[in-house]
């Protein structure tokens, strides 16, 4: 394909392949974020480069260094004078979502196989991210700071040959050499086998079955695929209509090329069936489960004699909710790896003309993130409203949005918020077994449209903050809209008291004994996170203040019976374990800012005791915490080599939560956090933030604004008030 031709490349990617003055991030009404390239010198005077654009770029804004702090709510105020240069017009923070290192493959064969192409300065920005996170072996891992796996080498490797580089390219001899080392391709997990087979570089016999037919089956039934988690099911659905038809790539020079390159034997003496259950050791999180083993023997004999009319009919039940996906989000889908696989199924069945293939086509630039390694797909469209719901709180509980300079961006925030707000359901909601958002705050986008527990409680949060104690600022969100956010969130609490991501736990927790994707962990239901708990707790606490009377004796028990489970999630050495974000030091704060709203403290509750001692006792000589995403897959406290800004902050503010009595540690990390603070008011980035399905991290970079902050300002208050004096 012309589109793809081989291209001619430097040795690393050190330098840029583009120019960097020259690109653009637009923010579409819908708060969407796309990175253009200006070409004409009339275009680049007409669309000068932001300094969120350069931020981003990595390109230095050359701001004056501001008055040296003298103490904490001063850097925090200088922290936002930067923060403030990253803001959009519309009121948001943009930011990049990296780390899961399995996106661009999913972008890059999705887009080859359906005949989309690139921009040159794409794929030449694609390439470069590629070349600058390989690891020292020349592989890749699964997120960008993980050891490198046949998932992330093998699928990486095919991406960046489709993209133009050639075999001789000495990334590409290192990358292979790594691979081969590893074992070859035959060992990747199910997920890499499944679009190795789309690309026609493995083969279909090499998978276990993804039956569609499951679809077809009553929902009642316990298994059902609709009570799986909404990641898992929405990617198994387009997963299972490709697998259902064998969709593959025609035979060109490249696919027959792949199969020598990829392998550490012939391709065409492979025994495939004998390479289902097979997956390379590095790769292997979750082994499949005796029972899982089980039903695949079942499966792989039905398989050989399926019956056409049940297939035809569960291929049209998959197709009709690829569709539904697709019509309910505007062609972003869900997530990143359902969106390609989405699109690959509407590219073959309404083809290349229709109008699903040119807004999947176009869609695919919503996740396209422009960094200074070069260009990445993000793990979802954005945070947008994860991001400003932090940012508007960090604000008001500091007092900085009190403040004249601030005040244009304090309602920036509120005008964005009001905009972010689902108004209606989504337009299929039983059909397609989704949650109802009317009255519910996205992670990302209101276009996007999924409900998520915990970003409805932080998106009412941040409305009622503002709306309340920002003086003059107006009441964009009617109080029937709050309600509105206060009735999804009731409708979200599972019968033992706590909240999951999305939607209600709807299947049994055995169902995890059957999770065939060997990378991920806890990925088949929905699970009760402490975190999600959490900002379901403190809005509606926050909202009972707001309004005593709207359901307020619902509101109470919800509340109780949320604080019980939050007791029972509590570990015996005194923390959380957190799933989004790493790792205990995250989850601990989220659970003593819940305790913090119903009156535990240190003084009177012994589990906001044990939780303060065992973080002080986590803390380091100089002052600050450091926790690694090793943590979230061992499920065992691991230390970081380096102290982390993000993590001592959020191991302050939950001292804070806590009424910790004794000044010194917040001071000491006061003081870690200070002294890392830039000139500008900035702070450097440091390890990676986030977390999710346990083995996969992923990147937050605006969390070192947002905690450094929210916690510096707090602390200030705090310590006065500790040592007597008036903040
Ligand atoms: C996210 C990001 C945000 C996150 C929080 C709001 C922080 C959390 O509290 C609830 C779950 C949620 C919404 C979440 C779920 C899983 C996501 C969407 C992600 C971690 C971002 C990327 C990830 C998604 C599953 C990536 C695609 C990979 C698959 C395995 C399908």
């Amino acid at each position: 394909m012309a589109a793809y031709a081989p291209l001619d490349l430097p040795a690393s990617g050190k330098l840029p392949f583009t120019d960097y003055s020259r690109w653009r991030l637009r923010v579409t009404d819908e708060g969407d974020h796309i990175w253009h390239y200006l070409r004409t010198d009339e275009e680049l005077s007409a669309w000068p480069q932001s300094d969120c654009d350069k931020y981003w770029l990595g390109i230095p804004l050359d701001l004056p260094p501001l008055p040296k702090p003298t103490n904490a709510l001063e850097s925090a105020r200088n922290g936002y004078r930067f923060f403030t240069h990253l803001q959009t017009e519309d009121g948001h923070w943009p930011g990049e979502y990296g780390g899961p290192m399995f996106l661009i493959p999913g972008l890059v064969i999705g887009s080859y196989v359906t005949g989309m192409p690139f921009t040159m300065e794409e794929r030449l920005e694609l390439i470069r991210y590629l070349f600058n996170h390989t690891n020292e072996d020349g592989g890749w891992g699964i997120h960008i700071e993980g050891q490198s796996t046949v998932f992330g080498t093998a699928l990486n490797y095919c991406a960046m040959r489709i993209l133009g580089v050639k075999a001789d390219h000495p990334v590409a001899v290192k990358a292979r050499g790594c691979l081969h080392k590893l074992g070859g391709a035959t060992g990747v997990p199910s997920w890499g086998k499944f679009w190795l087979s789309i690309l026609n570089v493995y083969d279909w016999d090499g998978n276990h079955p993804v039956p569609s037919e499951l679809w077809l089956l009553p929902d009642w039934v316990p298994f059902h695929p609709h009570k799986w988690w909404i990641h898992t099911r929405n990617v198994y659905i387009p997963m299972g209509y490709l697998y259902g038809i064998r969709y593959k790539m025609e035979e060109n020079d490249l696919v027959l090329a792949l199969r020598q390159e990829i392998y550490t034997q012939d391709y065409y003496s492979i025994d495939w069936p004998a390479q289902r259950s097979y997956v390379a050791p590095v790769d292997l999180y979750t082994p499949h489960s005796t029972i899982l083993e089980l039903l695949y023997g079942v499966l792989d004999t039905y398989e050989q004699c399926a019956f056409p009319p049940l297939r035809r009919a569960a291929l049209q039940r998959c197709y009709e909710l690829v569709v539904m996906d697709d019509e309910n989000t505007d062609y972003q889908t869900l997530g990143p790896v359902s969106k390609m696989m989405n699109l690959i199924v509407r590219a073959h069945v309404d083809g290349p003309q229709s109008e699903a293939y040119k807004r999947h086509m176009e869609r695919r630039r919503d996740f396209m993130w422009m960094a200074r390694e070069g260009m990445m797909m993000g793990g979802t469209n954005g945070s947008q409203l994860w991001d400003i719901g932090f940012t508007a709180q960090a604000l008001v509980e500091t007092g900085l949005g009190k403040e004249p300079e601030f005040r244009e961006s304090v309602l920036g925030i509120l005008r964005w918020l009001d905009e972010c707000q689902m108004r209606e359901n989504p337009k299929h909601l039983e059909r397609a077994y989704r949650h109802p958002t009317k009255g519910a705050w996205p992670f990302s986008t209101r276009t996007q449209g999924y409900t998520v527990s915990d970003c409805t409680g932080e998106g009412l949060k941040a409305v009622l903050y503002i709306q309340d104690h920002v003086e003059g600022a107006p009441k964009v969100v009617s109080e029937r809209r709050l309600c509105d956010a206060v009735d999804i969130l009731l409708s979200l609490q599972n019968p033992d008291g706590g909240f999951a991501s999305y939607e209600l736990i709807r299947a049994p927790q055995w169902l995890e004994y059957l999770n065939p994707a060997e990378v991920f962990g806890n990925i088949m239901t929905e699970f009760n996170y402490p975190e999600c708990t959490t900002s379901v707790i403190t809005a509606l606490s926050v909202f009972k203040k707001h309004n005593p009377e709207y359901r307020a004796r619902d509101i109470e028990q919800t509340v109780k019976r949320a604080v019980d489970y939050l007791h029972k999630a509590q570990r015996p050495e005194g923390g959380w374990f957190g799933s989004w974000g790493i790792c205990f030091t995250y989850a601990t704060q989220f659970a003593l800012e819940s305790l913090s709203l119903v009156g535990e403290t240190y003084a009177n509750s012994a589990a906001v005791r044990r939780a303060c001692d065992f973080l002080v006792s986590k803390q380091r000589a100089d002052g600050g915490w450091g926790e690694s995403y090793k943590s979230c897959e061992t499920m065992q406290w691991t230390e970081h080599e380096k102290t982390q800004v993000v993590q001592t902050c959020w191991a302050a503010m939950a001292l804070m939560y806590g009424k910790y009595p004794h000044p010194e540690p917040i001071e000491r990390a006061v003081q870690l956090v200070m002294s890392r603070q830039n000139p500008d008011g900035s702070w450097p980035q440091e390890a990676i933030e986030g977390v999710f399905n346990k083995n996969v991290a992923i990147s937050y970079p605006n969390f070192k604004f947002e905690f450094t902050i929210w916690m510096l300002g707090r602390a200030h208050h705090y310590l006065a008030e500790l040592r007597g004096e008036k903040a």
